[in-house]
């Protein structure tokens, strides 16, 4: 009886083993075929590319690291896409509009500040980016013109590495588009948005069909080609989550690092402050000015708006602003005197780079209540 009872009891855990292994086959070939699928999509992607090649710049670009993208977040784009009509040769047929979704992104990228860098290597490695840091996609009709505006003063060493990386996902990301340094002329309390504030009439006076409006930090670098440097239907935040930050919003009002707004979102909000001395606030007064505007922020996935910033200190004569809790406190009265309306500055140079577009501008200190030691 016990030998029975042993017997079935042996059958069972040998058929249950079976089962187990055959459960096991089956997801190692879902598996198989999921990660063999994926690569097929990869190489007719490639080819794709290769086959609609007009122009030399399409094999120029690879990536400085990538990893797996991953579904969902990857759909977040200004639009569902739309099916790509396989571009055929670009000298033959007239030039379709560049694909909402650009093809040829690669996603997460790996981005470091260790190994040293300098201008020559730049313009070696982007030699389509035309003097002035100016680009336009060769193989299709963009859809919009963004002038990107960085307030600039003494960072060399960054701007190095924000051009390294910069140019090659903004060309992937297809869209037509002018680098432009905002350089603060003299040594007075910096001034971040009243610059940005100039880049954006500077940018404009160089070319009026500049449509959106970007506005950088020197020191941040975007460390997903999917975070799409473009205009939204509402104003972008684009740095959501930075590392200083432990790739978190610091808090939801939150609107530093990188943001875009369109030539009319612009211009219905008065431009930015031009009266925020020193670090910090301009950005939440920024954020004031949206909202009392009846307009609401819009940002990439958290997963996508991951940015790397390069470490620095404090720079001099850029003190945290005192003024800045009061100042913000009053963005609905000073907004409308105190914008793109009001803006006074000195051009001193204007100089076309390789690279980019360089404009140093004096644009005065902070009036003598403010001025500092
Ligand atoms: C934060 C915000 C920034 C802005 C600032 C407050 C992040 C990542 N960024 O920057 O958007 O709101 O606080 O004003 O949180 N710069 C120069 N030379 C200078 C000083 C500043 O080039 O001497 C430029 C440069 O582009 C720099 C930017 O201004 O990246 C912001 O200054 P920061 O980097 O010193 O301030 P940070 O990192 O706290
Ligand atoms: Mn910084």
């Amino acid at each position: 009886m016990t030998r029975l009872l042993l017997g079935v009891t042996l059958e069972r855990i040998c058929k249950a083993v079976l089962l187990l292994c055959l459960l096991h086959f089956i997801i190692i070939m879902i598996l198989y075929f999921d990660v063999y699928a994926q690569h097929l999509d990869f190489f007719s992607r490639f080819n794709a590319r290769n086959a609609s090649r007009a122009h030399p710049f399409s094999n120029s670009s690879r990536p400085n690291g990538t990893a797996p993208s991953y579904g969902p977040a990857g759909a977040e784009a200004p639009s569902p896409s739309t099916k790509p009509s396989t571009n055929q040769s670009a000298t033959e047929k007239p030039l379709q509009p560049c694909q909402e979704t650009p093809p040829g992104l690669v996603g997460r990228l790996l981005i470091e500040f260790s190994s040293p860098m300098s201008m020559e290597r730049v313009q070696r490695e982007n030699p389509d980016v035309r003097q002035g840091g100016k680009y336009t996609p060769p193989d299709c009709l963009p859809r919009q013109k963004v002038a990107i505006l960085i307030p600039f003063r003494h960072r060399e060493h960054h701007l190095k590495y924000w051009l390294h990386y910069l140019h090659p996902i903004l060309r992937r990301q297809k869209v037509a588009y002018g680098i432009y340094i905002i350089n603060q002329f003299g040594e007075d309390t910096f001034n971040r948005a009243k610059l940005l504030n100039v880049g954006f009439m500077e940018a404009l006076k160089d070319d009026d069909e500049y449509d959106c409006f970007i506005f950088s930090d020197v020191d941040l670098i975007p460390m997903d080609d999917r975070n799409l440097y473009r205009c939204y239907e509402q104003p972008r935040h684009f740095a959501v989550g930075m590392d200083k930050f432990g790739f978190r919003l610091p808090y939801a009002g939150y609107f530093g690092g990188v943001s875009g707004l369109s030539k009319s979102q612009f211009l219905k909000i008065n431009g930015f402050p031009n009266e925020y001395w020193g670090w910090g606030g301009e950005d939440d007064d920024i954020f004031n000015r949206i909202s009392l505007n009846g307009m609401k922020v819009s940002r990439p996935d958290i997963r996508i708006g991951r940015y790397r910033m390069i470490k620095h200190e404090r720079d001099k004569h850029n003190e945290p602003n005192p003024q800045r809790f009061t100042k913000i406190q009053n963005t609905k009265m000073t907004m409308k005197r105190d914008g793109i309306s009001s803006l006074q500055y000195r051009l001193v140079e204007i100089s076309r780079q390789p690279m980019y577009t360089n404009i140093t501008v004096e644009i005065g200190r902070p009036p003598p209540r403010l001025a500092r030691g």
